[in-house]
């Protein structure tokens, strides 16, 4: 059953690939609109660097959310196809109007509408396989282009899923399928070892404290912790670790696996890229930094293998993006989130915060910072408007929560919009609804638990 869903999937996917191929060989340039997070610009990078190959042109934009400005403008854009990544699949009505062809590769819930025969629409969720464990957006995009014998470009899908925190332990089912494909190309290592951040290039008590997936609960996103912890136990906090002498890397394991035991485990390495971009978390955090700071022809840049000056200024936007993730973890640890019967949320104004709210609150529920019992919803406030991310536990969802559901439900009886997965999803509505939405969401919520 599952090897017959994915065989109609790959299919599918096929059938993408060759209408890609067919606008590569016609010289058309291939106009690609991709996310701006970690899955979304790995989505960018896979395609573009395989058209690269292919010795084809395109023009990449990445974009914060699509909504329907953004769509009226690129409908009036002249491109023989359009590739919609990591996006698209709630947008099917709209993109059925455009007149070019269009590959849709997505993974959030599908929008209920059989498109015509120019969109080609690759989304696992349509084949019955799980979007949000099993096929990140840069995952459904490179199968797009697996059959171009791009299997040196399959790490690319791995990044997103990371990226999307479809890694607990292993990847299953699709992720599976194409990290045997990166394994196979010789271009990603497995082997087992500590999975603190950037642990052969930042300072151990920053590396620890940067270490959110997994989370080190007590330690994530707190230095002075960090160093308090590493001081008691008489392990040098001020170099790194692969300065660290053989026996206080022990140590230093023996402690950290009773913090959490995930946190040794497979490291996935492209042992030939920079050591700063050579674990494969690293380089989708890096890409994810410069995604969420705006720096998008930079992003590319780097997904395309540009390295040196470039990579020297991810760094630093990276630095600036974790310095922001300790704030905001500084902010719910000091001011928690307003509890409601079913629900909790953060609010805020600060023009910061506000960017990371779902990263932030993700990591509180992950960290025990945030109540795990209870979905979690960040509101930012931009303007006139709210943007709500909203994140829980597969626990939760077992329990019987939607978020896609209840934000997609409750933002449209407000006139906003909202969707995405069970586990992560988002909406935007008017700043006036504000108090009448959260209780509307509490008591959907409340709603799926009780009913099954
Ligand atoms: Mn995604």
């Amino acid at each position: 059953m599952t090897q017959q869903k994915q065989h109609s999937l790959l299919n599918r996917s096929a059938e993408a690939c060759n209408m890609l191929k067919k606008h590569i060989d016609n010289n058309h340039i291939i106009r690609i609109v991709s996310h701006n997070d970690a899955d979304g610009i790995s989505a960018a990078g896979v395609v573009a660097n395989a058209i690269k190959e292919e010795q084809g042109q395109f023009h990449i934009t990445l974009v914060p959310r699509l909504n329907m400005d953004v769509l009226s403008d690129l409908r009036k854009e002249d491109y023989e196809i359009f590739m919609f990544l990591d996006m698209g699949s709630a947008f099917l009505k709209q993109l059925n109007n455009f007149k070019s062809d269009i590959i849709i590769a997505d993974h959030h819930q599908p929008e209920d509408f059989n498109p015509d025969k120019h969109i080609i629409h690759v989304n696992p969720h349509l084949f019955g396989i799980d979007g949000s464990k099993e096929l990140s957006g840069a995952g459904s995009a490179y199968l797009c282009i697996r059959d171009l014998d791009k299997k040196h470009l399959a790490h690319f899908a791995l990044s997103g899923a990371f990226g999307d925190m479809q890694y607990h332990n292993k990847f299953v089912g699709m992720n599976e399928l194409i990290l045997k494909d990166a394994l196979e190309s010789g271009i990603l290592e497995i082997h087992e070892g500590l999975k603190i951040q950037s642990k052969s290039t930042e300072i151990l008590y920053k590396s620890l404290a940067y270490t959110f997936k997994p989370v080190l609960p007590g330690l994530t996103g707190d230095p002075e912790k960090s160093k308090s912890f590493l001081e008691k136990r008489g392990v040098s906090y001020g170099i790194k670790f692969a300065d660290l002498e053989g026996e206080e890397q022990d140590i230093l394991k023996d402690e950290l696996i009773k913090i959490n035991p995930k946190i040794f485990s497979d490291i996935y390495t492209m042992p030939k890229d920079s050591p700063y971009l050579r674990d494969l978390e690293d380089f989708s955090d890096i890409l994810d930094a410069c995604g969420k700071s705006k720096k998008y022809s930079l992003a590319i840049s780097l997904a395309l293998g540009e390295r040196g000056e470039a990579l020297d200024a991810a760094l630093n936007i990276r630095e600036n993006y974790r310095l922001q993730l300790l704030k905001g973890m500084e902010l719910i640890r000091n001011e928690g989130a307003v509890q409601l019967d079913n629900i909790q949320y953060v609010y805020s104004e600060d023009s910061v915060i506000k960017k990371i709210m779902g990263t932030i609150i993700s990591i509180g529920l992950s960290a025990g910072i945030l109540d795990s019992n209870k979905p979690v919803f960040g509101l930012s406030r931009l303007h006139k408007d709210i943007k709500i991310s909203g994140r829980t536990t597969h626990e939760m969802v077992n329990k019987g929560v939607n978020l896609a559901k209840a934000l997609k439900d409750c933002s449209s009886n407000f006139s906003g919009q909202g969707g995405g997965h069970d586990v992560a999803a988002g909406a935007m509505i008017p700043y006036s609804t504000k108090d009448e939405f959260l209780h509307l969401l509490d008591e959907q919520i409340t709603y799926q638990l009780n009913s099954d």
